[in-house]
């Protein structure tokens, strides 16, 4: 790590306590205790007597005890955290003057919380959901805060919805009923209702929704943001970061079934390629319109209900995120990070989207209730640059000024205004603003299809069938009939086909004329199959190698090896956890899993090494024959050699092939098979997955 990066760090470790061997118990106040397990009772051999409330020490423990819980975010309860650095490749002072964006020579450390947005903080990493991207910046002009989403756009276009929009996605208020899941009356009324939700709910239901990994997805500052430059000429911003694995999503039965059998998934998979030394990394790129152009699309470019088609504005990357470090302690880390849109450093400012003004209210106001009014002085808040101001005083609070005076102005003159014509104060852009005041949203505002139909036609047909059937999974956990019979009208407003393909699954009525014609227009990177990574990499991807006795250890060698030196990850699993042993004597292997207690769900791809005993022995296994049918319902890559192939094509129903004297490794739907182990015909199976490639 380095020294810059290090700031944080060395700023945490004011803080932190960590026990040596000579350490021992004290109260809170300090004073050494000698039991730690027995509460203060009057004692006596033969009988129970009585529990004294004179216990101050056990008191104090069941006191603190009582009040760990604080409460959980309103929306993005469920999180988990990394931090990190950022650092810049490409200069943009012709855009703004912040350091951060024109000080190629500067790492800037961070820390990233990613999250689901409706489920409690105990619920499921994988369901289908909306993931949360909020990076904190610690600049040394002050705390950047990109507080983003991993889909570029949103339910709504003005702030006053928020509350009805996330009341209507959340457990229905009579039962609470259901937990983490948009698939209910109430979520659904209200996407009919209010249309300007038509553009997001069609990422939400893509793969999106149910990425791999948080380190394969992308992130969204969402909200138009400004950049001013030294000549205080100013532009209109998007924030992107763009994940250098590539974005790949689960299947939606994978995604159900993990969320059951490995609930941290996401945020184990973080802390695995972290630990590992996978650090993930994502571009960081910026869209940037003139403010002379802001009047030059079809959409209002405020509106975060809409992208900016990269066609029409590329992306410009310019910069590097990279997460490297595992917060120490999850709740004064993760649980207590708290982000805020209106923290920007100086050379980056807001716009008239009326949806990011009522955010850099609500974020502020939202960390009172959870953390305090001193909540930025905590220390996973607090910025690595100086504060100093007149705020003082409430609850809880840290710093300790020195002096006379806590106001401004002060006849010492203490705590100046910093001079304007510096690069690190922040200066209000001077704007000039006309118009009347109206509870209303502009005309371009009020159009809502145009850019569904747009994300809906550059999807692939994998991905278009991916949503049809979330759309129909959706609708069908709908009761009411009048929900479902209203969006079966709004797809139509989006496609005809899409819209006749739902309305039969889930038995609304079938949509025989389209509401508005698709415009047929299509856009780069909105399909995620235009975001493969650039290098095809198996990088941290687990490889589940399934073995018994008697496995043929040529071929299991060659594959681990193989997997190994790609950086990926294999699992070897076995029906027992204890040591298996190959075919002809040789070195056992001690599984890392037995098949019961891990699940195909959780690995990338599965390679089966021959051995006549070992096949016969997973032949005859239920469990086995379950991962391999699993594997390849969820359009994973299936390696096999020498005996393992008529097993595993038996198993998912192909045709056979001759194996005896095979050497070219044969390849349909994604299951290799080859006769005799060679290294490079091993090497197509780590290709499929290295090609981020799903069958259909
Ligand atoms: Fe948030 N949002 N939001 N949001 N949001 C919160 O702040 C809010 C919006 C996002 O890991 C809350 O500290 C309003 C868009 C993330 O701690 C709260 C509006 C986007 C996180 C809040 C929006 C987001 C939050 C709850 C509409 C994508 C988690 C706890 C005007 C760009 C941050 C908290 C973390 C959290 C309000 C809309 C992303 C209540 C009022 C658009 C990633 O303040």
């Amino acid at each position: 790590m380095s020294s810059s990066q290090g700031a944080k760090l060395a700023d945490l470790q004011r803080d932190m306590k960590e026990p040596t061997d000579k350490t021992t118990l004290t109260s809170d106040f300090g004073v050494p205790q000698t039991n730690n397990d027995d509460w203060l009772k009057v004692y006596s051999e033969d009988k129970q007597g009585p529990f004294l409330m004179e216990d101050n020490f056990g008191r104090e423990k069941i006191h603190r005890f009582d009040h760990e819980r604080i409460p959980e975010r309103v929306v993005h309860a469920r999180g988990a955290g990394a931090f990190g650095r950022f650092t810049l490749h490409t200069s943009i002072e012709d855009l703004t003057y912040a350091p951060i964006l024109t000080d190629t020579s500067r790492e800037t450390p961070v820390f990233v919380r990613f999250s689901t947005v409706l489920g409690s903080r105990g619920s499921a990493d994988t369901v289908r959901d909306v993931r949360g991207f909020a990076v904190k910046m610690y600049t040394q002009e002050g705390n950047w805060d990109i507080v983003g989403n991993d889909i570029p756009v949103f339910f709504i276009q003005d702030a006053i919805k928020f509350p009805d929009m996330v009341h209507a996605a959340k457990p229905e208020p009579h039962n609470e009923v259901p937990q983490a899941q948009s698939a209910h009356n109430n979520f659904w009324d209200f996407q009919f209702l209010h249309p300007e939700a038509t553009h997001m709910f069609m990422w939400a239901m893509s793969d999106r929704g149910i990425p791999r990994s948080f380190r394969m997805m992308q992130g969204f500052g969402v909200n138009t943001f400004t950049l001013v430059n030294s000549k205080k000429e100013r532009s209109f911003v998007k924030f992107h970061f763009t994940p250098e694995l590539g974005v790949h999503s689960l299947v939606w039965d994978e995604a159900l079934k993990l969320a059951g059998q490995d609930p941290d998934f996401h945020r184990k998979d973080l802390e695995e390629a972290i630990e590992n030394g996978a650090f993930p990394k994502w571009k960081f790129g910026v869209q940037v319109i003139p403010e002379a152009k802001e009047h030059d699309f079809d959409f209002d470019i405020l509106d975060a209900t809409k992208v900016w088609p990269e066609d029409l504005v590329p992306v410009k990357y310019i910069g590097e995120l990279e997460l490297n470090r595992m917060p120490d302690e999850y709740f004064p880390q993760t649980e207590q990070v708290a982000f805020c849109t209106a923290h920007v450093p100086p050379g980056i400012g807001f716009s008239d989207d009326p949806l990011l003004q009522g955010r850099n209210f609500s974020y502020f106001d939202t960390q009172l209730s959870r953390l305090g009014v001193n909540w930025q002085e905590l220390p996973i808040n607090r910025p690595v640059c100086p504060v100093m101001n007149f705020n003082r005083d409430g609850a809880m609070r840290h710093a300790i000024h020195k002096g006379t005076t806590n106001y401004w102005p002060n006849r010492f003159s203490k705590v100046p205004p910093a001079p304007e014509d510096s690069k690190t104060s922040y200066v209000d852009y001077e704007e000039k603003v006309a118009g009347i005041k109206k509870r209303a949203r502009s005309a371009k505002f009020r159009e809502h299809v145009a850019q569904a139909q747009l994300f809906f036609n550059s999807l692939s047909p994998q991905e278009r069938s991916h949503l049809t059937s979330a759309l129909a999974f959706e609708l069908d956990h709908c009761d009411d009939e009048v929900v479902y019979e209203r969006m079966a009208q709004r797809l139509a407003e989006i496609d005809l086909g899409l819209a006749q393909s739902v309305a039969e699954m889930v038995g609304a009525t079938v949509p025989d004329k389209a509401g508005r014609p698709n415009h047929g227009r299509r856009a780069p990177n909105l399909s995620q199959m235009d975001l493969l990574p650039a290098k095809p990499t198996i990088a941290t991807r687990r490889v589940a190698i399934l073995i018994a006795d008697g496995f043929d250890s040529v071929s299991y060698t060659a594959v681990r090896g193989a997997i190994g030196a790609l950086q990926g990850t294999p699992m070897v699993i076995a029906p027992r956890r204890s040591a298996i042993k190959p075919a002809g004597g040789g070195a056992s292997v001690k599984p890392d899993h037995h098949l019961e207690g891990f699940r195909s769900t959780m690995v990338d791809a599965i390679f089966i090494p021959g051995g006549e005993q070992s096949i016969k022995a997973l032949s005859s296994n239920g469990r086995a024959l379950h991962w391999v049918r699993e594997a390849f319902g969820h359009l994973k890559a299936i390696g096999a050699t020498g005996e393992a192939v008529s097993f595993v094509r038996t198993a998912v129903s192909l045709p056979a092939v001759e194996v005896s004297s095979s050497e070219e490794a044969v390849e349909s739907y994604g299951v290799v098979t080859l006769g005799n182990p060679n290294t490079d015909s091993l090497s197509k199976v780590v290709d499929i997955v290295k090609n981020g490639k799903k069958f259909t």
